[in-house]
């Protein structure tokens, strides 16, 4: 085996971060990769001589309401397969993904196996819709390998979608060269950070999911008793509705508004607190991103997350919406030294240990085995 198609969503997101960094690793192993994307992938920010990028073309043909942007993947798809005589075709969700890879694969003269890897919104989002539902599962079922970010990603695909079909749990993981403790006291200055003031973290996309004015309520009542700043790093549908809530409980010298950035790491490691209290996630890669630079977590119990977060190790786990216990868990962890560098230091090892890039590339490895072998 040696040529692996990637399909994805090249922007910014997790899921588009794992299939670009799984695809960089693979390249220095040896593996020719051909991203099939509508851009470059924002993540693929060194060059590969044995990465190629096929970008897939939109036409705007007046006949059409919507130019049909799925049939003109699966046709470019099929275009890759044949022309690179692809062994795999890795794509990232099932819907639209997995679907234009079946049809690709039945245009193609050439034989490709196919592995899906499920990241979530497809399932827990797309999933619940009548209408999509059968389309996800034939997705799945006609994969020839699927994977799913976390235990609890099989266990709702499976309640939810009936499917017929073993899903591996492959984890998520960190690029260790880029995610490491990074010092900057200068950044810290720029931001007009007191010494004595603690940073609390929150990264996503502002998805109504991600009940970031959950962070603020929380924030709100930590700030009363740990002097603090709260840095919010992305930007989505609930960003203008968030700045009006920190305005109108009188926090706007509090909070940092970021909106989206690159540098995360160097971001991450002027944190002491990182808060992901989403009602649906089934990972939470920012999150590893986050203990990767040592600052612990706290998050939700649900989906993916507690399999991430290891509760009274490395950070809290705590229901959904219970800002009362969210703020005293982050005021214990901020005002005790001990515990802080107890949890920042499993963190660390957490992300090492269990998480670790070469140990995920493997599982990949084993995965397209299998696809090929139809072992
Ligand atoms: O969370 C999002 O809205 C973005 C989405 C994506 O496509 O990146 O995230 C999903 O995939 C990530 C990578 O596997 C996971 O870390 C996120 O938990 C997952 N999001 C949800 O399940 C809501």
């Amino acid at each position: 085996m040696k040529k692996i198609g990637i399909t994805c969503y090249p922007t910014v997101g997790g899921s588009g971060i794992i299939a670009t960094e799984l695809g960089q690793l693979l390249a220095r192993q040896g593996y020719e990769i051909h991203f099939i994307t509508s851009s470059v992938p924002f993540r693929l920010n060194s060059v590969f001589s044995n990465i190629y990028f096929h970008e897939v073309e939109l036409n705007h043909y007046p006949v059409f309401q919507y130019p049909p942007y799925d049939l003109a993947l699966a046709s470019k798809m099929a275009e890759v397969i044949d022309n690179e005589q692809l062994d795999i075709l890795h794509v990232h969700y099932a819907m639209p993904h997995a679907i234009c890879a079946i049809l690709a694969r039945e245009i193609a003269q050439h034989d490709v196996k196919i592995v899906t890897t499920l990241h979530g919104t497809d399932i827990t989002v797309l999933g619940i819709d009548k209408s999509l539902k059968k389309m996800i599962k034939h997705g799945i079922e006609k994969s020839d390998m699927v994977t799913a970010v976390s235990k609890s990603l099989v266990n709702q695909t499976l309640d939810m979608l009936h499917v017929e079909k073993d899903i591996e749990v492959v984890y998520n993981f960190v690029d260790e060269q880029q995610y490491y403790y990074k010092p900057n006291p200068d950044l810290r200055k720029q931001f007009k950070i007191k010494d004595d003031e603690k940073v609390i973290v929150h990264i996503s996309n502002f998805r109504k999911v991600k009940r970031v004015e959950d962070v603020i309520y929380a924030f709100e009542k930590i700030v009363e008793q740990v002097p603090s700043k709260l840095m919010l790093i992305g930007d989505g549908p609930e960003y203008t509705e968030i700045r009006q809530l920190v305005k109108d409980l009188g926090l706007s010298n509090y909070v940092l508004f970021l909106g989206k950035q690159k540098n995360i790491a160097e971001l991450l490691s002027l944190a002491d607190l990182k808060l992901l209290l989403s009602e649906k996630e089934s990972f939470g890669l920012v999150l590893l991103e986050a203990m990767a630079c040592g600052v612990p977590c706290i998050g939700t119990n649900i989906g993916g997350i507690p399999e991430v977060i290891v509760h009274n190790k490395n950070g809290f786990i705590v229901e959904v919406g219970d800002i009362e216990m969210i703020s005293d868990k982050s005021i214990e962890l901020l005002s005790n030294e001990k515990l802080w560098k107890s949890f920042s230091e499993n963190a660390i090892n957490h992300v090492q240990y269990s998480f670790h890039s070469r140990k995920i590339l493997d599982q990949y490895l084993q995965v397209y085995t299998k696809a090929l072998t139809g072992d």
